[in-house]
């Protein structure tokens, strides 16, 4: 089940940021479930070989990290066996889950009010955050539109245009290479993120940063939607998040590039977007300027760069 769940991220049959978070604490709760042994300090040691299983499945998504840490937290107190463990950890893992949930719903609420009546929106890749902002604010009753790109090469996009067409939301779906074509005509960039650097880089789908460039030339606004545990605690201390790069098959096929013996594929999932090129992110603490982001970093997720300035332990 757990191995399942992994490979199951690993491939991106199970991807989004925070939806990976949330699989990720639900196979860590149900493998604690599982697991029979009566021996506490087993009991911990093959939680946290789980734990280590999950973390290596995709590396730049932060919410993967800090969600497991969020939910391990739980092993920091002493219990007298197993049984009391398991029930401590199960709690925290339906919180989790729970807050999840509920970030996105509060950060469609928040995120709906920076998007205007009449507005035409234009938004990359799958993010639930960034949905739930544009379809908070179809459901409040603004006449929005959406140009929706391809996203590749997984085609996220896809999935993005069904949910749009489901809420009546006129939808334009465009190659990825279209955007800076069409940015003239689009109010506010609209995407969520895999993670966001203390820096307030964020780090989102590849092809952000080139719609992040098309949208400053433009004088388009761009919005980045993302929950607090998007933010990386690490890059306090000058840890560079690392982009995934995935294989080259998800791009031209082996058949093809196989006979072509001086063509290599790169496939990077994600690129960055410095701070300057984000006017806003929106959390479900509030809608900060990206740099406010070590104030999200030190207030809610509880790191502080004094603390830790002597290194992890
Ligand atoms: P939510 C996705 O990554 C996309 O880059 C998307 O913008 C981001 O996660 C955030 O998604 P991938 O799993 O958490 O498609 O807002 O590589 O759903």
């Amino acid at each position: 089940m757990l191995a399942d769940t992994a490979e199951k991220i690993k491939r991106m049959e199970i991807r989004g940021a925070g939806r990976i978070a949330r699989a990720a604490v639900q196979a860590l709760d149900d493998h604690s479930a599982s697991l029979g042994t009566p021996d506490l300090q087993d009991y911990l040691a093959l939680m946290n070989e789980a734990a280590g299983l999950l973390l290596e499945t995709r590396p730049t998504a932060v919410s993967l990290p800090n969600a497991i840490r969020s939910v391990m937290a739980a092993f920091r107190e002493q219990y007298p066996g197993v049984e009391q463990a398991k029930s401590a950890f199960r709690e925290r893992c339906r919180a989790f889950i729970t807050a999840s949930e509920q970030a996105v719903q509060r950060i469609g609420e928040i995120g709906a009010r920076h998007i205007r009546n009449n507005d035409t929106l234009l938004t990359h890749c799958n993010s639930e955050a960034a949905l739930a902002c544009i379809l908070e604010a179809k459901r409040q009753g603004k006449e929005i539109s959406v140009f929706a790109t391809e996203v590749r090469p997984r085609n996220q996009g896809h999935l993005t245009i069904r949910t749009l067409d489901k809420a009546g939301i006129p939808t334009s779906f465009i190659v990825d290479s279209a955007a800076r074509y069409f940015m003239n005509e689009v109010d506010l960039v609209v995407v969520g993120a895999d993670a966001v650097s203390v820096n307030g880089a964020v780090v989102n789908k590849i092809g952000t940063s080139q719609i992040a460039l098309a949208a400053r030339e433009a004088r388009t606004r761009v919005m980045v939607a993302a929950e607090t545990y998007k933010f990386a605690p690490r890059t306090i201390l000058g840890e560079y998040i690392e982009i995934e790069e995935r294989d080259p098959g998800e791009v031209l096929s082996p058949a093809i590039f196989s006979q072509l013996p001086h063509v290599r594929v790169r496939n990077p999932a994600f690129d960055v977007t410095p701070a300057d090129y984000v006017d806003l992110i929106v959390t479900e603490a509030g809608a900060i300027p990206p740099q406010m982001a070590y104030i999200i970093i030190r207030d809610v997720l509880g790191w502080d760069i004094g603390e830790y300035s002597g290194g992890f332990g």
